[in-house]
């Protein structure tokens, strides 16, 4: 199939990359997002995203003319929907005694229900937002077929589910594999054909519900491997062992792969696709549950950490570095370290925040301030949040420099290996019971 026009609904991490991807190969792309701020500051050729190399792209794409933005969509011969599946933050649903949370599908439904008056016969529809298995045809076709034409026969529609790693989406876009589910054959290969124009490694062909679930299968295993390393942290700790030299001995064999204990899970991926399996089977997904769980009180584990080395955090200072939800981007959705600030404030200490990837961070209830130097200048306590290449690279000498404080509490392992009691500090890393 040749597709010339494309309709991609929902201008964030993914649709925005996807959209400039598209226009810059040779396609006409209407980028479509309901939010006016969004649109705005596109049409002002600026981005409201941070990831690397997207202004580049993105700027090629808006003067070449095959980008354009707006905030409805329009006829075209094919429509990808990439919008935001949140899970709703107080609606929580309960089995066995034990809440869970659901997903938030209404940005899926409103997206989809826009394409309908625009949908023709031989149009393909995609939905790429991660959703709870069976989404494309329980939601998405019942939907579409309000328009008369029949799913499968008249139009097509499938399932893609993006992959990319934030910080790389760029590059993980042309180069990862993708997996296309068709409620058809015919329109598994019509996916196939439209992302052809820049995927550079493997397509691959499946039915929908099981391109569903592989995206969630690959976020939720990562989940449940990042729980056993943070509740082996805990066990090490409670054993005198620093679970960082038991990790790197036991990833010496030749099939094991343990991943990093942390502050917790966090980002608008792992810590939200399992809960999909977790709503639309409970019964079945103790585990994925379980480890939902632990990571999810992994912060609390660091306010614990906190009050030992203090002893009473209760009128304290701590001075927290980071509060991204991982090393070297600027996004704080769902982040663990925002989760311990605002714990760590809740036990009565008072905390200042630096995240350098956002110095203005205006987050509910935190006092982020604007440099190292002024997150530093007053602390009884510096606890490192996130393994930001620039924190890392911090020395014991610079350190002692900037602050008052001779306690730090490393929580990402990113403080190891350096001399920090000839400086006159007493370290203490999460997951370090030595
Ligand atoms: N984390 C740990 N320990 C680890 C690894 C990660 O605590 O060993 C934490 C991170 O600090 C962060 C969270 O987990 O808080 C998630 O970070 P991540 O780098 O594991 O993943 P994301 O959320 O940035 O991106 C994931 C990726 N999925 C997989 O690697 C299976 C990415 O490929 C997906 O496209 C993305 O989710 C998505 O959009 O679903």
């Amino acid at each position: 199939m040749k597709f010339n026009k494309i309709c991609i609904l929902g201008l964030g991490y993914i649709g925005l990359p996807t959209a400039s991807m598209f226009a810059t190969h040779g396609m006409e792309v209407l980028g479509v997002d309901v939010n006016p701020h969004v649109i705005d500051t596109l049409q002002a050729g600026q981005l409201h995203i941070h990831e690397p190399g997207l202004g580049e792209v993105m700027g090629q794409a808006a003067r070449s003319g095959k980008l354009r933005v707006a905030a409805a969509p329009e006829a075209a011969d094919a429509f990808l929907i990439a919008v935001p599946t949140p899970f709703y933050e107080h609606d929580l649903g309960e089995y066995n005694g034990q809440p869970y949370k659901k997903a938030d599908m209404r940005a899926v439904t409103s997206a989809t229900q826009a394409i309908v008056p625009h949908l023709r016969p031989g149009n393909l529809v995609v939905l790429e937002s991660t959703s709870p298995p069976r989404t494309t045809v329980d939601l998405l076709v019942p939907i579409l077929e309000k328009s008369g034409l029949k799913a499968g026969s008249d139009f097509y529609v499938a399932y893609s589910p993006e992959r990319v790693l934030p910080g790389q989406i760029l590059r993980e876009l042309v180069e990862n594999a993708r997996v296309i589910g068709g409620i058809t054959p015919a329109s598994a290969q019509a996916g196939c054909d439209l992302y052809a124009a820049f995927v550079r490694g493997q397509i691959i062909q499946t039915d929908a519900t099981t391109a569903e679930m592989v995206k969630l299968m690959e976020n939720t295993s990562r989940d449940v491997n990042i729980a056993i390393a943070n509740e082996f942290s805990r066990l090490a700790e409670r054993f005198g062992v620093d679970v960082w030299e038991a990790i790197r001995l036991a990833n010496l064999h030749p099939r094991v792969k343990i991943f990093s204990p942390g502050p917790g899970v966090g980002g608008h991926c792992i810590s939200v696709d399992p809960w999909f399996f977790v709503e639309s089977a409970p019964e079945l997904s103790a585990l994925i549950l379980k480890a939902r769980q632990v990571n999810d009180s992994q912060p609390h584990w660091v306010v614990e950490k906190a009050r030992q080395a203090l002893g009473t955090l209760a009128g304290k200072k701590i001075a927290a570095l980071g509060l991204a939800y991982k090393p070297d981007v600027d996004d704080l959705r769902e982040s663990p370290a925002a989760e311990a600030v605002i714990l760590l404030q809740q036990e009565g200490a008072t905390v200042k925040a630096f995240e350098p990837f956002k110095p203005q961070a205006g987050l509910d209830g935190i006092q982020a301030v604007a440099t190292l130097k002024e997150v530093l200048a007053e602390a009884d306590l510096v606890v490192l949040l996130v393994n930001h290449t620039e924190f890392r690279a911090l020395t014991p000498a610079t350190l002692a420099a900037l602050t008052p404080a001779r306690l730090l509490l490393d929580t990402v392992n990113g403080w190891d290996g350096q001399d920090w009691p000839s400086a006159g500090f007493r370290l203490l890393r999460l997951g370090d019971g030595k």
